[in-house]
């Protein structure tokens, strides 16, 4: 796998040289400063690249712009409004730019209103370092009694509601609006979340247009932009939902494997692809995570490794990359198999993207301001641990065929 991290651009607290270091190769990126929707100018483009690429020219180590995450969809094509063509138009226009700049994997989610979301980004762990959390009482919580949304009650169970009472009446102002604070952060990247307003006023517009009616406006937008990325060498992927289950009243159409299914055929493109999140698709227990490579591995086009661990109640914390539900080892042997396969049938694109998704905060990091999730050395003990895995995977895989042989 072509290794590779996510870097938030000149005001990452992390630096490339210290990506470097982390022995990251690719680098995962976005104009985090342009709004969504807005065409990516081509020079633009040029200068993230240049700035990546000269950081260290030349040599083993030098950096290079793999994988462009995200390219975000506006909410115009999200729900099919009046502007949408516009808006597609230039989308098309932002990947011709990027086309002309030599990028070729496009990362994309279609998920309403808000991108991930956890109700806790600092939740001790045994170690004593910091781990992104989900917690149904803390949402519900949120739901009933802060956003006070219509109709809330109806989504949640008996036991589930009296949870949240007590979850409720148990905190605090500030762990309120903390609580707040969390829930209304905004996309990853962008130092801008929510009010209370907006995000009420957005809710509102997705919970109206339904399951039905988000699919078939993916679907168009695939139809739409798929075909010219195929033309340009584009390989657009799709994040999953995070977490992958219907929330606050929103939809949700990108969460287990038939979900895939209904995508990858609607619209039938090798420029039509899959971001596969372990993270994400792994929060769910029907998700066979191994079995979807095996399945749907030819149009995976990018690859975001990290576990999470559940609980009996459905909440889930984000574990070490090699520890939690996810069979990190059967996924990862799956992945090498099918870049494999990729070799044999002569595949320019044999060598998936790769990168640790989030890590805890720890050590020297505890006392530094971070993204969350996005923390230097969470990540690098991710990386190093996910490489040695893939090294073991490969060495005894190429053993096997020897003897084989
Ligand atoms: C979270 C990320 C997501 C992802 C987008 C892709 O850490 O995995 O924010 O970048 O959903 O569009």
């Amino acid at each position: 796998m072509e290794q590779s991290w996510r870097w938030y651009g000149p005001k990452d607290p992390v630096s490339l040289t210290q990506v470097q270091q982390a022995g990251a190769r690719g680098i995962v990126t976005a104009l985090h400063h342009i709004p969504v929707g807005e065409v990516w100018p081509q020079p633009e483009i040029e200068k993230r690249k240049a700035l990546i690429a000269h950081h260290a020219p030349g040599g083993a180590a030098s950096l290079r712009w793999n994988v462009v995450e995200s390219l975000n969809v506006h909410d115009a094509i999200k729900l099919g409004t009046a502007e949408r063509a516009a808006y597609l138009d230039k989308y098309r226009q932002s990947l011709k730019n990027l086309a002309a700049c030599g990028i070729e994997v496009v990362c994309y989610n279609f998920m309403p209103v808000l991108d991930w979301t956890r109700t806790d980004l600092a939740w001790p762990v045994e170690d004593g370092s910091l781990a992104l959390r989900f917690e149904w009482a803390a949402l519900a919580a949120f739901d009933l009694f802060m956003l006070r949304r219509p109709g809330a009650e109806a989504d949640y169970s008996p036991e589930q509601l009296a949870a949240a009472e007590k979850r409720f009446a148990g905190m605090n102002q500030s762990e309120k609006e903390h609580l707040q604070q969390t829930m209304l952060m905004g996309l990853p990247g962008s130092d801008t979340g929510f009010s209370m307003h907006t995000f009420r006023n957005s809710l509102q517009r997705f919970g109206e247009i339904g399951e039905e009616e988000l699919r078939k406006n993916l679907i168009y937008f695939l139809e739409e932009v798929a075909p010219v990325a195929q033309q340009l060498g584009i390989r657009l992927c799709i994040h999953p939902d995070d977490p992958p289950f219907p929330l606050l009243g929103l939809p949700r159409i990108v969460s287990t494997e038939a979900h895939y299914t209904r995508i990858m055929q609607a619209v039938d493109l090798p420029a039509n692809g899959i971001t596969f999140c372990t993270g994400s698709l792994g929060v769910r227990p029907d998700n066979d995570l191994p079995g979807m490579v095996k399945r749907w591995g030819h149009r995976i086009h990018f690859v975001h490794l990290r576990s999470t661990k559940r609980d009996d109640a459905g909440n889930f914390f984000e574990a070490n990359h090699l520890e939690g539900d996810v069979d990190m080892y059967a996924v990862v042997k799956a992945l090498v198999q099918e870049e494999n396969r990729r070799l044999q049938q002569g595949r320019k694109d044999a060598a998936l993207p790769m990168r640790p998704d989030h890590g805890h905060q720890m050590m020297d990091d505890l006392h530094k301001k971070t993204n969350p999730g996005y923390s230097a050395i969470g990540r690098l003990r991710g990386l190093a641990e996910l490489r040695g895995l893939e090294l073991g995977i490969r060495k005894a895989l190429m053993q096997e065929q020897k003897r084989d042989e």
